[in-house]
């Protein structure tokens, strides 16, 4: 069911190593100091329930069942999420930063996996039932340049499912992020993510200002 909402609804967005979970935590922290109250969650996971499918999806196992299958299994992860987390949250009028959202399924199953869009258009009107984000920032950066920071991250450790994919993929993946940032401009924003962590974190901010600047000023009050 969908509540009523009195909270913000936040999602950044991008391809691997764009700078999603540093700059989720940074906005957060900015949002605290105005006084606000700000849940930090992710996709895939993000509730008990969400966070077991997360190992299902990402450890590969479900790949077989091709991107069909997997965007089902996000889509029941979403569902859960959204019911356990993310709407109480809006309703007790919680600002939600979610580290990617269904935005990633359109962008990962849709354009890299081919999905035709009347299914995932069908498969997210079932599954968001009318909460959509208020803002979503789409970190942007060279594909090379993202895979090098997901790898320097993970310090020689195994690259997750959708890591693992070729260059080519990632370049598809970055287009297919701007292509959803044009076709939705009252509620994307570009960010280019390639500049330092506090340029990013200025420019996101910058973003939130321009989007919700009476009630950052209302909560700092
Ligand atoms: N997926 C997900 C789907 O296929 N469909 C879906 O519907 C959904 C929801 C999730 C995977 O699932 C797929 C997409 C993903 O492949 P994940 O482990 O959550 O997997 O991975 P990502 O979301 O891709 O997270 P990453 O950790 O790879 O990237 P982030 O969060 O964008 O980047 P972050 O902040 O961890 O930074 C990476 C490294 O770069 C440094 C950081 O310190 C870190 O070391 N860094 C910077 N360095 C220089 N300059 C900057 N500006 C920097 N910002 C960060």
């Amino acid at each position: 069911m969908t509540a009523t909402r009195a909270g913000r609804f936040i999602t950044l967005e991008g391809g691997e190593g764009a700078g999603k979970s540093t700059q989720l935590r940074r906005l957060a922290a900015r949002l605290r100091g105005c006084g606000l109250r700000v849940v930090e969650t992710r996709e895939p996971g993000g509730s008990a329930r969400a966070e077991a499918l997360r190992e299902v999806i990402l450890s590969g196992k479900a790949k077989a069942m091709g991107p069909g299958g997997e965007a089902l299994l996000f889509a029941a992860a979403r569902m859960d999420h959204l019911d356990a987390r993310i709407r109480p949250a809006l309703a007790r009028g919680e600002w939600v930063l979610s580290d990617r959202f269904a935005d990633s399924t359109r962008a990962y199953q849709g354009a890299l996996g081919a999905l035709p869009g009347d299914l995932l258009d069908a498969l997210e009107r079932v599954t968001l039932d009318g909460t959509r984000p208020d803002l979503t920032l789409i970190l942007d950066l060279p594909a090379e340049l993202g895979m090098a920071r997901a790898d320097a991250r993970r310090g020689g450790g195994q690259a997750d499912r959708f890591e693992s994919e070729g260059l080519d993929s990632h370049r598809k993946l970055r287009a297919a992020f701007l292509d959803i940032a044009r076709a939705d401009p009252a509620r994307c924003v570009v960010i280019d993510a390639s500049a330092s962590p506090e340029m990013v974190e200025a420019a996101i901010w910058a973003a939130a200002h321009a989007r919700f600047a009476d009630e950052l000023t209302r909560g700092a009050a």
